[in-house]
């Protein structure tokens, strides 16, 4: 890197990643248990108006299972009434106490109705099988109570009775429900019914995710990711405001740092399990990351550790930068991220994070006290600045364009206006035109779009940010959403995501942000 601040030993990375680690152990803390019983009885009812063309109808208490008796080849579905994260429990007994073989059921967790229709030979998926949350179990003494090793993240819980000696009863079926906190807040007082129910679904989302450390979604991937974890550490700081378990959780990406000094951008808890993900933008996520934790909840210790390795990782992305014209060096270890959109072109986006970054790790500095670094992390903030306004603003449009094709989407325009390349008033008209215009790729993401709530909350935009936060996020509460999903295109009731519909997390990190903007 070219310019002239706090540097960062790479020779001490062994010694920093066990520091880390062991810094993560100690910031582990025990989760709240909460037992959660099912509310009704449903069944699954094909409609083509619903999402994923499935959804439940009530047919009866949950209170009359206790007197229900099934058969070899019966089946239930059961509704808790909200999604949760935890660990079954079931007493079942036979009805005449006679067990002489074992019974066998298989138990289907679900978080939304689709799932409850899956069967394996319907799979088509490009990530393991493994995620979906089927069981078959076998029961070999009854009565007792039997509890399932493994958390499970649904809403309703279809069970199948493969086999039974006799008659099988269940007296409870206790779902032991888990979460760094259990209890969901209260939405701000005087907001409508819909911002009350997306508050409260923005709550549940994130609740079900704080586990002992922010996964990204409880059914699937179960990780930590640094771009979800920014986000989710916002909504944290306006809800829960659980800030130890931030902590815990950039100690675990910085125990993943790689030896060129990059942070891993996700990791499993357990030390044994390693990722290999390095994604730019998200990397540089951490001086804006360390900078919230600061202002929030003034930990300047805890942030000051912290400012070398974030600084890493503007040096690492700046010798990605493949010249003055803003292109960058592709490198088939490294991702681009962004987006989950396959034809957008990134390079103006990623150089906007950049700045972004810069910008944000002078403030960081400045509160800090490394003044000797703010010069020089502004002025290569303003060189960037000029030559984006050069290279990819594009005058007659006053679009920001990407790419040899010069490509307009709505992601060059969010990181131009979070970066301060796009002034507010530049930002604005630009955000007006790629709304509508033919050509201009959009996101279906709610991770980028979380982004888009907040450039029209910083451009004044407030009548666009109740638009898209009511039909976008508003969409999913029409459809059934008590948790936000990880990806949702109004326009396509059946997305798959990774090959198969079946994988979509109902749960995710990502799709929190409401609980930012309903004040
Ligand atoms: C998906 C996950 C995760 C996200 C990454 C980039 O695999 O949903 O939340 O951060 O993509």
């Amino acid at each position: 890197m070219d310019f002239n601040v706090t540097g960062f030993d790479l020779t001490a990375l062994p010694q920093l990643r066990q520091m880390w680690a062991a810094q993560a152990e100690s910031l582990r803390h025990e989760l709240e248990h909460q037992d959660a019983y099912p509310k009704y009885i449903v069944k699954t009812v094909a409609d083509a108006a619903a999402y994923q063309g499935v959804r439940v109808e009530n047919v009866g208490s949950a209170g009359e299972l206790k007197n229900m008796t099934f058969p070899s080849h019966s089946s239930v579905i059961l509704d808790f009434g909200e999604h949760h994260v935890g660990y079954f429990e079931f007493t079942m007994r036979t009805a005449t106490g006679y067990c002489d073989s074992p019974v066998s059921l298989r138990l289907m967790m679900a978080e939304l109705p689709y799932e409850l229709e899956y069967t394996s030979d319907k799979f088509t998926g490009k990530l393991s099988q493994g995620w979906i949350q089927e069981e078959y179990i076998k029961i070999d003494v009854l009565p007792g109570t039997i509890r399932l090793p493994r958390r499970y993240a649904c809403r309703y819980l279809r069970i199948d009775i493969i086999a039974t000696p006799n008659q099988l009863i269940f007296d409870q079926i206790c779902f032991d429900t888990v979460a760094a906190r259990n209890s969901l807040p209260q939405a701000p007082a005087g907001v409508s019914v819909l911002d009350q129910e997306l508050y409260t679904a923005a709550c549940r989302t994130l609740r079900d995710c704080m586990q002992t450390c922010f996964e990204d979604g409880p059914k699937r991937d179960r990780r930590l990711w640094l771009g979800d974890l920014y986000l989710q550490a916002k909504s944290n700081a306006v809800t829960y405001r659980d800030y130890l378990l931030v902590e815990r959780s950039i100690c675990l990406l910085a125990a993943n740092t790689n030896d060129a000094g990059m942070i891993a951008v996700c990791a499993f808890e357990h030390p044994g399990m390693r990722t290999n993900c390095f994604y730019p933008d998200y990397m540089m996520l951490m001086p804006a990351l360390l900078l919230d934790h600061l202002d929030e909840y003034d930990r300047r210790e805890f942030a000051a550790g912290f400012y070398p390795l974030a600084i890493q990782q503007l040096r690492v992305f700046r010798g990605m930068i493949a010249g003055e014209n803003c292109t960058l060096t592709r490198y088939p270890q490294y991702r681009y991220f962004i987006d989950h959109c396959p034809q957008l072109e990134v390079e103006t986006a990623e150089i906007c994070v950049y700045i972004f970054a810069l910008r944000k790790a002078a403030e960081l500095a400045r509160k800090l006290g490394f003044d000797g670094d703010i010069a020089a992390l502004t002025a290569e903030a303003d060189r960037w600045e000029q030559n984006i306004r050069k290279y990819a603003f594009d005058h007659d449009s006053g679009l920001l364009v990407s790419g040899a094709a010069r490509q307009v989407s709505q992601a060059s325009q969010i990181w131009g206006i979070l970066s301060g390349v796009l002034s507010i008033d530049e930002g604005k008209a630009a955000l007006t035109k790629v709304k509508t215009l033919p050509g201009a790729v959009r996101s279906r993401n709610p991770y980028l779009l979380t982004y888009l709530l907040e450039v029209y909350d910083i451009c004044g935009m407030s009548e666009d940010l109740d638009e898209l936060l009511h039909s976008y996020w508003g969409g999913m509460l029409k459809l059934g959403a008590d948790t936000f999903w990880e990806m949702f295109d109004p326009d396509d009731l059946y997305q798959e995501l990774y090959g198969d519909a079946y994988l979509l997390s109902a749960c995710h990190a990502w799709s929190c942000a409401p609980s930012l903007y309903i004040r």
